[in-house]
């Protein structure tokens, strides 16, 4: 087999990596180790910043989400019961998009279906070779049968655990990474949501999240221990947890409900550096990690892979390898600003194992000057939309 780019990883970064190319007519084939449905089933990430949502109507892949997707204007931080609106259409003209990663991830792998791209699901034991030559190869297993593929660019979007990153030689590559010592505990429910907006809640108890999927399916989550089980939760003692850290109106009006999904995911900020190794590219996940407070994981995936995709782009159309020697440089820069708004948000709204009264203190003070201050809730309004692509 040949192609010009083998996309390893059908998440939102090698699905939307998929679509730029098509629309831009270079022929890619996408390699996934799971099974389609099981892509589709995992319950993920739920606000779009708007260059995402942009990004995908420039895809042609918006349709749905513009037909379904909820515009949310701001969000709310609820300080230990104090409740406070940050509106950022009044502050700087932005808003987000609630619409769940599972729907993107439907949208994209139809709009791949409908232009006859090729994916090969349950793609087995895929490895990557010469990507330090111009003739790079990747192999993989599927149904007992080996195959290659030879092409010119590699794009690794297998998130975090994916074979991308592992098969770069250990001293070409710096990491940097900082763990949490705890977990989200998150549920989803039938049943609407308890407000319009997202709540994002600072409790001595730890940090809870209200949010959505759509006017009838709700997603909270709850601070848990790095090493909590989750079949130490049953329905009741999560509710119960959840009422116990919001403020007491919130509290009353959850609608609770069975929960349809459980899980726990860990907390984690991770950059490696570069993010090019002579023909192959690393995206999204693959590439960094942050913690789910900013809601920036699935939108940093999206910015990688249209500058990504414009850069081949250029080398296919004008012979210059101009964007693809400063791809990293380039996604990176703006990787770093979202790390570190991602751990200023986990920052001031989780509880910390080490966090004495002298810490809480100044976690208040962040929150009274957010309050208090344009300039600094104009901050918070631009980071949480997305800073430009
Ligand atoms: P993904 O989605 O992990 O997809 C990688 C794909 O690669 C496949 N793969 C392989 N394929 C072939 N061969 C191999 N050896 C392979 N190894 C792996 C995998 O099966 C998979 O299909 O990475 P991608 O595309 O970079 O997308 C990243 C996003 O999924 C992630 O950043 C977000 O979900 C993070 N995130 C959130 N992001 C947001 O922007 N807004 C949010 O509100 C938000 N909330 C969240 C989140 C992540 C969460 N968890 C579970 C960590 C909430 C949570 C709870
Ligand atoms: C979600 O709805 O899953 C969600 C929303 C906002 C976040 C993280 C997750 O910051």
């Amino acid at each position: 087999m040949r192609t010009q780019v083998v996309i390893i990883g059908a998440g939102p970064a090698g699905l939307l990596l998929g679509r730029l190319l098509d629309n831009q007519g270079i022929d890619t084939i996408i390699l996934e180790r799971r099974s389609q449905d099981y892509v589709l089933g995992r319950i993920r990430a739920g606000v779009l910043e708007q260059g995402t949502v942009e990004l995908l109507d420039k895809a042609g892949a918006g349709e749905r989400m513009r037909a379904k997707g909820l515009v949310h204007d701001g969000v709310e931080f609820c300080f230990d019961g104090d409740r406070h609106r940050f509106n950022f259409r009044e502050l700087i003209g932005r808003t987000v998009m609630v619409y769940g990663q599972t729907e993107v991830t439907h949208d994209l792998m139809n709009a791949r279906d409908a232009s006859g791209a090729k994916t090969i699901y349950e793609a087995e034991g895929v490895s990557l070779h010469g990507f330090d030559s111009d003739s790079p190869k990747v192999r993989f297993g599927k149904g007992g049968v080996e195959h290659e593929i030879a092409c010119d660019f590699i794009a690794g979007c297998d998130g975090y655990h994916g074979v991308s990153r592992a098969s770069v030689p250990q001293d070409a590559l710096r990491t940097y990474e900082r763990v949490y010592p705890f977990g989200w505990l998150g549920i989803l429910v039938d049943k609407p949501p308890v407000s319009d907006e997202l709540i994002y809640a600072h409790h001595q108890r730890g940090f809870a999240l209200c949010s959505m999927r759509s006017p009838t399916r709700s997603r909270y989550y709850v601070q848990v221990p790095a090493d909590e089980k989750v079949e130490a939760w049953s329905d009741a003692r999560f509710w119960d947890e959840l009422r116990r850290r919001v403020d007491s109106e919130t509290a009353e009006k959850l609608i609770i409900g069975p929960s349809i999904e459980k899980s726990i995911a860990p907390l984690r900020s991770f950059v490696a550096e570069p993010l090019r190794f002579g023909r192959l590219f690393l995206a999204g996940d693959a590439a960094h990690i942050v913690p789910p407070t900013g809601a920036k994981g699935l939108n940093l995936a999206a910015s990688d892979v249209d500058c990504l995709a414009e850069a081949m782009t250029e080398f296919y159309r004008e012979r210059s390898s101009v964007g693809i020697d400063h791809y990293s440089a380039r996604v990176l820069s703006r990787v770093w600003k979202a790390e570190r708004f991602s751990w200023w948000m986990t920052s001031i709204l989780h509880t910390f194992p080490e966090t004495d009264t002298f810490g809480r203190r100044i976690q208040r003070a962040e929150f009274d000057y957010l309050v208090g201050s344009e300039a600094a809730a104009r901050s918070l309004a631009e980071n949480y939309t997305g800073l430009p692509f």
